[in-house]
C-alpha cells in the first residue's frame, strides 16, 4: 500500500504524533465516495452516515459541481472535495496534483449514485473534473464500486448495457439499480440500489480483505 499523503483528506489537518519505537495507531480503511448529478445524489448525506457507522471506516467525498444541486455540504460530516480544490491545490512543480493524491490515498472508491453521463465517460476514459481524473487514474488493483442511477428509458437504451459491462470488463464491481417510482413520476429499473445495499456491500468488501488492518 502507498504511503499516506499527509494532508489528505483535510487540509492542513495534523498527522497523529507517535514516540519513535511507539506502535503508529492502526490506520483506518479509506473509502472515497464520488457523487454524480443524479437525483439519487440526494441521498449523500444518509449514505456517508451509513459509512461511518462501520467501524475501522475512514470517508472522504468527491463531488460533481452537478452533485452539488441535490445535497447541502452541511450534511456531509466528513471532507468534501470538489473540481475548485485541484486548481486551488496546484500552483506550482511542486505542488500536489488532487486526483493522483486521492487515489494514493484511497483503499476503496465508491461511486453512487453513477449517473448516465458520468457513466459515459467513464466507459471511454474521458476525465475532465476531479471525478473522472480520480476514476481514470484509478489503481485497479484496489475495489472500484459503482450504483448506476438514471431515467428508466436511460437505463433501457442499449448503449447503457454496453457501457456498465465495460466497467465491469475494468474490473469494477456494480451495484445494481433497482425498480421503483423516481422521482420523475416514472416506473422501472433505473433507482440507486437501497443505501442498506450499498454500505453492505462495503462491509463484505472490507471483510473480504482482511478488516481494518491497514497500516
Ligand atoms: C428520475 N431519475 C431518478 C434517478 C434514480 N432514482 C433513484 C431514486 C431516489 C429515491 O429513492 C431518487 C434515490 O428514485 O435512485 O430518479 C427521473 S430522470
Amino acid at each position: 500500500m502507498e504511503p499516506a499523503p499527509t494532508r489528505l483528506p483535510g487540509p492542513g489537518a495534523p498527522t497523529p504524533h507517535t514516540e519513535p519505537g511507539e506502535p503508529s495507531e492502526e490506520r483506518k480503511f479509506r473509502v472515497l465516495v464520488g457523487v454524480t448529478g443524479s437525483v439519487a445524489a440526494l441521498k449523500l448525506p444518509l449514505l456517508v452516515s451509513g459509512l461511518l457507522e462501520v467501524p475501522g471506516l475512514e470517508v472522504a467525498v468527491v463531488t460533481t459541481e452537478r452533485a452539488k444541486h441535490f445535497y447541502s455540504p452541511r450534511d456531509i460530516a466528513v471532507t468534501l472535495y470538489s473540481d475548485a480544490d485541484e486548481w486551488e491545490m496546484w500552483k506550482q512543480r511542486s505542488d500536489p496534483v488532487l486526483h493522483i493524491e486521492l487515489r494514493r490515498w484511497a483503499d476503496l472508491m465508491l461511486v453512487a449514485p453513477l449517473d448516465a453521463n458520468t457513466l459515459g465517460k467513464v466507459a471511454s476514459g474521458l476525465c475532465d473534473n476531479l471525478l473522472t481524473c480520480v476514476i481514470r487514474a484509478w489503481d485497479r488493483s484496489k475495489p472500484l464500486l459503482f450504483c448506476p442511477a438514471m431515467n428508466t428509458a436511460m437505463w433501457e437504451h442499449p448503449i447503457t448495457a454496453q457501457q456498465v459491462d465495460q466497467l465491469k470488463a475494468f474490473g469494477y464491481i456494480e451495484i445494481p439499480c433497482v425498480a421503483k417510482k423516481l422521482v420523475c413520476g416514472d416506473q422501472g429499473l433505473g433507482a440507486m440500489a437501497e443505501v442498506e445495499t450499498i454500505v453492505d456491500k462495503v462491509r463484505e468488501i472490507l471483510s473480504q480483505l482482511g478488516g481494518s488492518q491497514h497500516s
